[in-house]
């Protein structure tokens, strides 16, 4: 948008006096923030209702991304960049004496997401407006987003996240919006006057589900479209008698959006989440079918207009919400009802970790949503039956959705959608060829990759102020938009004094973090040193045990002999683990009690020094990553579906050292085997252990004399405070099989680590393969991933086309 700073200068006055009655001086960084996010909001929201007109007025096909997370992060900076007025209202602000950095920190970091899946679907919102794509996003308004970490003796111990105690600046409350959702009571069918059997409810409890709208402004372009969130309440009631109760129907009720679920892949099946994912899909259908409506059309022609998307499985009862409203609001008969469900829903699969695929015992269904029980009973009776004529009868077994007591989702979003697809090629090779491979027998064509991908304008434009300016310097900007466009970087490969300015920026940004960790932690950590990074969910398949094992294996060294020459390190740790998840927090502990080890130790001052951030989230995340040097990727191949830190890390010319896992096979593909450190096992000979059963960690600790000294120094006092955890971890990995080959993985880790420590003392060779990183990351824009899906998978317009 045009504006001019004297205009902006102008209207923020302006609004300060309207909404706080106050001058600039007396005003404090709160009311100058609210008063800056109103004002953006004012700046918004004509594109907002016009983009919202077109899509009506030219009967636009809409996609709706559902998903139960969204990991925004903060939304100041990001809605000044995409308005272009970043630089206008910071020079602005400054002539009031204000400062935009000190201000942006004044907003709450709303952690409504756990991980990389969280994250994702907020990288795909933006990019979605960016492209022009008419898609928006719908989801749950938790109260409380993911806890905050904080660590007590090194022990995680979690904090309430409440994010909304001060309210949301960017949120607009639908009161007339709002929808109704039942649950519980009995569901009956009885014939009509015109024979068509109809059901018929008693005893439900109802819930108001209201919506609350933020605008998703695309970058450089006027189109603004909607995040949708739900929130629950109790539906109003004038003829309360007992009060008590009452109250208590209200807790119970507004506790269907009060917290986020802490599990990344564990899901513990509770009756509360299974509320929430019927609550925001009921919801988000019903306000999908209204709109529509005023289109005039009918229904059979639904797919034509509306595209929805299940992220993951947690929206899988879209599939049986949706028949529902077709069959009893609608009318229509099974078959129209079922063709138009499955031409309207595609389903995104996040996982290969069985744990993560999620079962609901049917008879908590059956209570909870009786109408919803009985159509995916006969959605399962239908396809057992197609199918049955189809296929041997073990498969159809294996493919059902109801089975041995429970309901599977994937099944269900599998059977009901038009689209399936994985997030990396190898995840979808995976799929196809193992844990859904029954699945690719029946329905070939339904299975598809996207590979995930990252919004350049929060991790490099936002997050990396200096490299964007060097990159524009060098190329242009057409790159912030078609950001292959990076690619044309690589004409300074050999241009030394390019590759001197990416390591001044690289510098500039250590000097920052470590500024920072000063302020925070109160440690001192070497800027000259390799700052080493792993930033994501503690898990064991991730193995930043595999990565804490290889510090010890320095530590040893280093004592062993103070004079070693090695490249002094900065090990960077970033991660929650579920609360529930007690090895994830076992490693934790271990990990904060060998930093406390390390870090106190004078011998190692500069040579070493391990740095767990607290509280690891997206603002977090945007001091990390642009400081990096190396960006840890290490998860056993065939674990992690795609990650996307990986592509957040190169981005910032940070190296990759990875298995070749998920999408650092496509980062390898890229930028070629010389510009990234790739170890370990691959996913073929990781299944052929499985098949074979051969792998033994044990006679890795008896025969490997490195090993065995790191190992023991879990259990031998070495590291004083972890005592239990040391044991506990130690056995997993010796006694109890080591799940996910850290032992065997450890060699060619170390060797590459070594490599590592060689190559980055040649600053140019390093820097060139930093820039060479960079310019290959424009491809990992999630910008072409969401193109992707609107062309390929959901049929909707999008302003660029796909590569
Ligand atoms: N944990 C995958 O593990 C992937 C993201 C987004 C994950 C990760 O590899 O990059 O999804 N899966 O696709 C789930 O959350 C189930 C994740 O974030």
């Amino acid at each position: 948008m045009d504006l001019s700073k004297r205009k902006f200068k102008e209207d923020f006055k302006k609004m300060l006096t309207e909404v706080y009655s106050m001058d600039i001086s007396e005003s404090e960084s709160t009311e100058q923030f609210f008063t800056l996010g109103n004002l953006l909001r004012s700046y918004s929201s004509k594109n907002w209702s016009r983009t919202n007109q077109q899509y009506i007025e030219k009967q636009k096909k809409q996609a709706y991304y559902f998903s139960m997370e969204f990991l925004l992060g903060r939304m100041l900076k990001s809605n000044l960049l995409n308005l272009g007025i970043l630089d206008t209202v910071r020079n602005g602000l400054q002539d009031f004496g204000i400062d935009l950095e000190q201000l942006i920190t004044i907003e709450p970091d709303p952690g409504l997401g756990n991980g990389g899946l969280g994250r994702l679907a907020a990288c795909f919102i933006d990019s979605m407006a960016t492209s022009e794509i008419p898609a928006h996003g719908n989801g749950i308004r938790f109260k409380y987003g993911l806890f905050k970490q904080k660590f007590v003796n090194g022990y995680q111990v979690e904090l309430p996240e409440n994010w909304l105690q001060n309210g949301n600046v960017w949120e607009t409350r639908k009161m007339h919006a709002a929808v109704t959702v039942r649950f519980y009571g009995k569901v009956w069918l009885e014939q009509n006057a015109a024979g068509v059997l109809e059901p018929h409810y008693s005893d439900t409890q109802d819930v108001l589900a209201v919506p609350y709208d933020s605008a998703v402004i695309g970058y450089d372009n006027s189109t603004v479209n909607t995040l949708r969130l739900w929130s629950a309440e109790i539906p109003p009631k004038d003829d309360i008698t007992d009060y008590w109760s009452y109250i208590h129907q209200r807790n119970q009720i507004e506790s269907i959006s009060e917290v986020l679920y802490p599990d990344d892949s564990n899901y513990e099946g509770r009756l509360l989440r299974l509320k929430q994912e019927y609550f925001f899909v009921s919801a988000g259908i019903q306000s999908i079918l209204r709109h529509y409506k005023k289109m005039h059309l009918h229904m059979n022609h639904l797919a034509e207009k509306v595209a929805i998307h299940i992220n993951d499985t947690h929206p899988a009862l879209c599939v049986p919400e949706l028949m529902r409203l077709l069959l009893d609001e609608e009318h229509m008969d099974w078959d129209h009802a079922w063709n138009v469900t499955v031409n309207v829903m595609s389903y995104t699969n996040h996982t290969i970790m069985s744990e993560a695929l999620e079962k609901w015992p049917i008879d908590m269904i059956r209570s909870l949503l009786p109408r919803i029980d009985q159509i995916i009973c006969e959605i399962d009776r239908r396809f057992t039956m197609k199918m049955s004529t189809l296929f041997e009868s073990a498969l159809v077994e294996r493919t059902r959705i109801v089975e041995g007591g429970n309901v599977k989702m994937a099944h269900l979003a599998i059977i009901g959608s038009h689209s399936v697809n994985g997030v990396a090629q190898l995840h979808t090779t995976i799929l196809k060829e193992k844990v859904l491979h029954d699945f690719f027998l029946i329905y070939p064509s339904k299975f598809n990759n996207k590979t995930n991908g990252i919004a350049q304008r929060r991790w490099l434009m936002l997050a990396n102020e200096p490299l964007r300016d060097l990159i524009q310097r060098k190329i242009g900007n057409e790159w912030e938009t078609t950001p292959t466009e990076l690619n044309m970087l690589k004409a300074f490969r050999d241009d030394k004094d390019t590759l001197h300015e990416l390591a001044q920026i690289k510098q500039l940004n250590k000097e920052r973090f470590a500024e920072y960790i000063k302020q925070t932690m109160n440690l001192e950590i070497n800027t000259d040193a390799i700052f080493d990074v792993q930033i994501k969910r503690l898990h064991a398949y991730k193995r930043q045990l595999l990565n804490l094992l290889h510090i010890l294996s320095l530590y040893f060294k280093i004592k062993d002999d103070p004079q070693a020459d090695i490249q002094p390190r900065v090990f960077i740790f970033g991660a929650k683990a579920a609360p529930s998840y007690t090895y994830a927090k076992q490693i934790i502990k271990l990990i904060n009690s060998v930093a406390d080890l390390i870090n106190q130790d004078r011998e190692l001052e500069n040579k070493l020094k391990i740095v767990f951030v607290e509280n690891y989230g997206v603002s977090l995340a945007e001091k990390i990553i642009p400081a990096a040097d190396v960006s840890e990727q290490i998860s056993l191949a065939s674990k992690e579906a795609s990650g996307t830190s990986n592509m957040k890390l190169m981005l910032n010319g940070a190296i990759t050292l990875a298995t070749l896992d998920g999408a650092n096979v496509e980062i390898r593909d890229r930028v070629g085997d010389q510009n990234i450190m790739i170890f370990g096992l691959r996913e073929n000979e990781v299944y052929q252990y499985y098949r074979d059963g051969s792998y033994h960690s044990r006679n890795y600790y008896e025969r490997n004399p490195v090993l065995h000294r790191i190992l023991d120094a879990l259990i031998d006092g070495t590291i004083p405070g972890a005592e239990a955890e040391g044991h506990s971890i130690f056995d997993s990995l010796v006694q109890y099989g080591d799940e996910y080959f850290v032992l065997r993985d450890f060699d060619s880790y170390a060797a590459v680590q070594e490599r590592i420590d060689h190559l980055y003392r040649d600053t140019l060779k390093w820097q060139r393969m930093a820039l060479i990183n960079i310019a290959g990351a424009g491809i990992f824009s999630s910008d072409y991933t969401v193109q992707q899906y609107a062309s390929q998978i959901w049929d909707v317009s999008s302003k660029v086309h796909p590569l």
